[in-house]
């Protein structure tokens, strides 16, 4: 099983996969049904809600999956639960007084999974960047990281929010990035940064707010561009 639904507290959907071999996987299309609609537009769902796709990448045990536990649950897990391949959540939340369905599609930094995570990317309003404070690898590894989403399919980096969250800032060991680092990096490449602690909270709805409201304006500024306000 490549994604598995996870059990994040107001979960409503199940994952709804971009990819054709995926979805030949899970629900073979009948050949009477025409195709649904595609949307060129990202952050417009086929419905009147608004939703937005938000991905999670970074290395394996930076604490993606454990940030957004903390986000939607308020639960930080002591012990590491590896992803396998995708894990999907959805929260519903207001921003700026309008109800919006935020899609977490969290996915494994590990490098068994890059075909699966590639099938993923499309359509993605926002990303998670993680890494580990503790870990150098984890921060140099970043550049990979954008370089696999910019690679794949789907994606327009200039498009794609993001905000880059050093993790595990509540940790008493040996720091091996600084903040003033990590924010030039960010910075560099136009994208907001957030030191946070998915086992305290702290930063944890700064970071995602901050991402979200960000989808939100870009939302607002497409739909005046594409003529639906
Ligand atoms: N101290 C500390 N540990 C964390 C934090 N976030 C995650 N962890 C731990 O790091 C490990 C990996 O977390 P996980 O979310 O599964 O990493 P992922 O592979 O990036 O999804 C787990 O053992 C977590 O308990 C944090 O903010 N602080
Ligand atoms: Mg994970």
């Amino acid at each position: 099983m490549i994604a598995r639904v996870q059990e994040y507290k107001d979960r409503k959907n199940p994952p709804q996969p971009q990819s054709a071999s995926y979805q030949q996987q899970q629900k073979p299309a009948a050949a009477s049904q025409p195709p649904p609609p595609q949307s060129s537009y990202s952050c417009q769902p086929p419905t009147e809600q608004v939703s937005f796709k938000i991905i999670s990448v970074g290395n394996a045990e930076v604490g993606k999956s454990c940030l957004i536990k903390r986000y939607c649950e308020e639960k930080f897990v002591d012990r590491y639960i590896q992803t396998i391949g995708i894990d999907y959540g959805v929260k519903k939340l207001k921003i700026k007084g309008q109800t919006v369905a935020i899609n977490f599609f969290d996915m494994s930094g590990n490098e068994d999974y890059r075909l699966i995570r590639s099938e993923f990317y499309a359509d993605a309003c926002g990303c998670l960047m993680v890494f580990d404070l503790e870990n150098r690898d984890s921060f140099n590894s970043l550049v990979h990281w954008e370089d696999e989403m910019r690679k794949s399919t789907g994606i327009e980096m200039g498009r794609l929010k993001v905000v880059v969250c050093g993790n595990k800032a509540d940790s008493k060991g040996s720091r091996e990035v600084n903040s003033k680092d990590a924010q030039k990096w960010a910075k560099g490449k136009g994208w907001e940064y957030y030191e946070t602690s998915a086992q305290n909270g702290s930063n944890v709805g700064e970071a995602f707010m901050s991402l979200f409201e960000a989808c939100h304006t870009q939302f607002l500024g497409d739909k005046r561009t594409f003529g639906f306000a």
